[in-house]
């Protein structure tokens, strides 16, 4: 399957998406292993981060004290294009498959919905940072804000910058990643709050039924 921006690229990319605590890295992890188990070489990454430029960002993103709405947008967005430049497009025109922890859909939901930075604005700028690169399907893992928080606090893990934004805050994201999933066929909903094995299988049935030529069970 061609990636979404028609650019010819060979490969497949997979986003995983959902609020803070809803199991990402862990069904990333589950999913990379499934791949490799079936032949694939797959590169994982995850947003903010995975290039020089994109750690940097990350470290301001999560620890600086003050970072305005604008300026936090413009900085993940600077850390995008670079991994989008520097990892994704490489890899997919290798026919790699691609799986990332956290895309756009993250910048709509928290920069978007969560700040309430103008949603017509923040597509067209990660449209520009992205040379309008989509994954061919995203994967939200549906979880309650409060679920989410939870999960972390019973990890021992102290919550960063964005982490502390507030209740109302995380709420609006979650809820808006549930708008987002109605109103793309390329976004599909997994309930999060499920059993990560449980969870795990519906994220392979969603790989085999969408992307069939690349993950049917048959083919592996
Ligand atoms: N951000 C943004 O604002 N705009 C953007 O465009 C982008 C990002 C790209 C990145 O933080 C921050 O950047 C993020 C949004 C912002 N901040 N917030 N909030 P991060 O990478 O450090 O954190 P994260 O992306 O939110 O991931 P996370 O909080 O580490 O959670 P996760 O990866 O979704 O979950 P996990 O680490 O796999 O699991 C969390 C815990 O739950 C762990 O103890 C697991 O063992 C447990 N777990 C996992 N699955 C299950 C199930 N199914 N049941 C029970 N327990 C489970």
């Amino acid at each position: 399957m061609a990636a979404a921006d028609g650019a010819g690229e060979r490969g497949v990319f997979i986003a995983l998406e959902g609020p803070e605590g809803s199991g990402k890295t862990t069904q990333v992890g589950l999913l990379a292993s499934w791949l490799r188990d079936r032949g694939h070489d797959p590169v994982l990454t995850r947003e903010p981060g995975g290039t020089a430029v994109g750690e940097e960002v990350r470290r301001v993103l999560l620890e600086a004290d003050n970072v305005p709405a604008l300026s936090e947008l413009l900085l993940i967005l600077a850390a995008r294009a670079a991994l989008v430049d520097e990892v994704i497009r490489p890899a997919l025109a290798a026919g790699r498959v691609v799986v990332t922890d956290r895309f756009h859909l993250s910048t709509l939901a928290y920069q978007a919905y969560g700040r309430g930075l103008p949603l017509a604005d923040v597509t067209a700028m990660n449209t520009f940072a992205t040379g309008a690169l989509e994954p061919d399907l995203t994967i939200v893992l549906d979880l309650d804000a409060a679920a989410g928080a939870a999960r972390h606090a019973a990890a021992g893990r102290g919550p960063d910058r964005i982490e502390r934004a507030g209740n109302e805050f995380h709420a609006r994201v979650a809820e808006a990643y549930r708008l987002l999933v109605q109103e793309d066929d390329r976004v599909e909903r997994v309930d999060a709050s499920a059993p990560e094995a449980v969870v795990h299988d519906a994220v392979i049935a969603l790989l085999t039924r969408r992307c069939p030529e690349t993950f049917s069970q048959a083919e592996c």
